[in-house]
């Protein structure tokens, strides 16, 4: 390879993804077959519109990988139509509120702050500014135990109150099942689409470790690359119950995407999606889903045993959200990322649903399992890395965040202190040593 500076940072990204180990929950690693298609010949090709209607020559090939794409999509999820050439997730979502909605309409989904999405109408995503969102977040009370955390009579109150068009359910950070009925008998009650963002969980629905939607929704959306372990991009389906309160539906999201948001699809995506999607049909890949659970599990146990709040009292998907205020007070997610980071364990700071502090200061932290469980690691690496992750908490522990003013410097020293730290490089070294017996594909 000729451009030397490019070169270098790939195999850069590459040691450092070898040699760590990736704990956010949004993240995984496509299979080397997922890969080699994304850098297939199918990335110099322009095939704008849809199978059989396109506005350029040449797309024989391309017209059936799509057609194959989409008949593996709606096989697996089991529904009756699906666009698979969303760029990515906030595209995707972005579609739905073009296919359903007019401006100004009356929108519902979960606060970002609560764990939920910002194109599920956030005020600075373009979800939030073009239409009018009301959004509803958890119950304050009882978030450490294991119960349904979503407060149904709250959000059918706001329901009935601004009769929105649509409502979202789904979230980034929520570590536990979706009673998707109770959300779709309120959204049937005000007449409004419901619409599931399953991009966190798609995988585990895929690999029947979670429960499906479509039975209960209009819409699905979910992105590629989280779960379901594919290339970076989105899909869009519509259900049968979507289709009966719409037959118009399915062309209407056609519409949004092209030529409304988008313009050619990204056909080497649409390849690496078509082979995830194979994988996932595989029986091999329930094996893996209910890993990822069993990990997520096994982890959440660990950290709870050694003293960490979690939200739901554990975790019943990927994903796990832990409150560090008891042990590192309000805001401390920023000192736990960052010496986490350092021993080489990757996850995010989060708020959390009774947060007391911001979100560029949260006071939590959220991580997952299906990237470590697609290295093929098991309930006792999770044991382990639980271990680790206590074993940082406690070396940091006198840390605090100060007020506004004194936070640039009091981090800078943070930072002084934990990379000249002995035990932290000695952890480093133990975590390599895990990463590297577990290799990425
Ligand atoms: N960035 C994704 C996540 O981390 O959950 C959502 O867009």
């Amino acid at each position: 390879m000729k451009d030397t500076k490019v070169y270098n940072l790939v195999k850069k990204e590459e040691k450092r993804q070898r040699e760590g180990i990736e704990l956010i929950p949004s993240e995984n690693y496509a299979s080397s077959e997922v890969r080699k298609v994304l850098s297939s010949y199918f990335v110099n090709k322009y095939s704008e519109g849809y199978p059989k209607k396109r506005y350029y020559g040449g797309n024989e090939n391309v017209d059936e990988l799509e057609i194959l794409c989409q008949e593996r999509a709606k096989k697996l999820f089991g529904v009756p139509f699906v666009n698979i050439q969303p760029y990515s997730g906030s595209p995707a979502n972005l579609a739905v509120y073009l296919a359903t909605c007019k401006p100004g309409d009356a929108v519902m989904g979960q606060a970002l702050i609560a764990g939920g999405h910002l194109t599920h109408g956030h005020s600075v995503s373009a979800t939030g500014i073009f239409y009018k969102p009301f959004q509803y977040s958890l119950k304050k009370d009882n978030v450490y135990k294991n119960n349904d955390l979503f407060d149904y009579a709250e959000i059918r109150r706001l329901a009935k109150k601004h009769k929105p068009k649509l409502i979202w359910v789904g979230a980034t950070a929520y570590p536990l099942k979706f009673n998707y009925k109770k959300f779709a008998e309120i959204a049937d009650e005000v007449g409004a689409y419901l619409v599931a963002d399953i991009a966190h969980v798609a995988g585990l629905i895929a690999g029947g470790a979670h429960p499906s939607p479509v039975p209960n929704v209009h819409i699905v959306t979910t992105t590629t690359h989280k779960t379901l372990r594919g290339p970076r991009g989105a899909m869009i389906m519509v259900t049968a119950k979507g289709l009966k309160k719409d037959p118009e539906l399915g062309d209407k999201i056609n519409k949004a995407i092209f030529p409304g948001l988008q313009g050619g699809p990204h056909d080497n995506t649409t390849a690496g999606i078509a082979v995830a999607l194979f994988e996932a049909s595989q029986s091999s890949f329930k094996k893996y889903a209910s890993q990822i659970v069993k990990n997520s599990e096994a982890l959440a146990k660990t950290l709870i045993d050694g003293g960490l709040k979690l939200v739901g009292g554990g975790s019943e998907n990927h994903l796990l959200l832990v409150n560090l205020t008891n042990v590192l007070g309000a805001g401390s997610g920023v000192f736990a990322q960052k010496a986490l980071d350092w021993v080489g364990l990757t996850l995010n700071k989060n708020t959390v649903p009774d947060e007391t502090s911001s979100p560029f200061y949260p006071s939590g932290v959220r991580l997952g399992t299906a990237p470590t469980t697609s290295r093929g690691m098991k309930e006792r690496e999770m044991k382990f890395i639980g271990g680790v992750i206590l074993e940082v908490i406690d070396l940091i522990k006198s840390y605090r965040l100060p007020d506004k003013d004194k936070r640039k410097d009091y981090i800078a020293k943070f930072e002084r202190e934990m990379k000249a730290n002995k035990k932290i490089k000695e952890i480093h070294l133990r975590v390599k040593k895990l990463a590297l017996r577990f290799p990425i594909p």
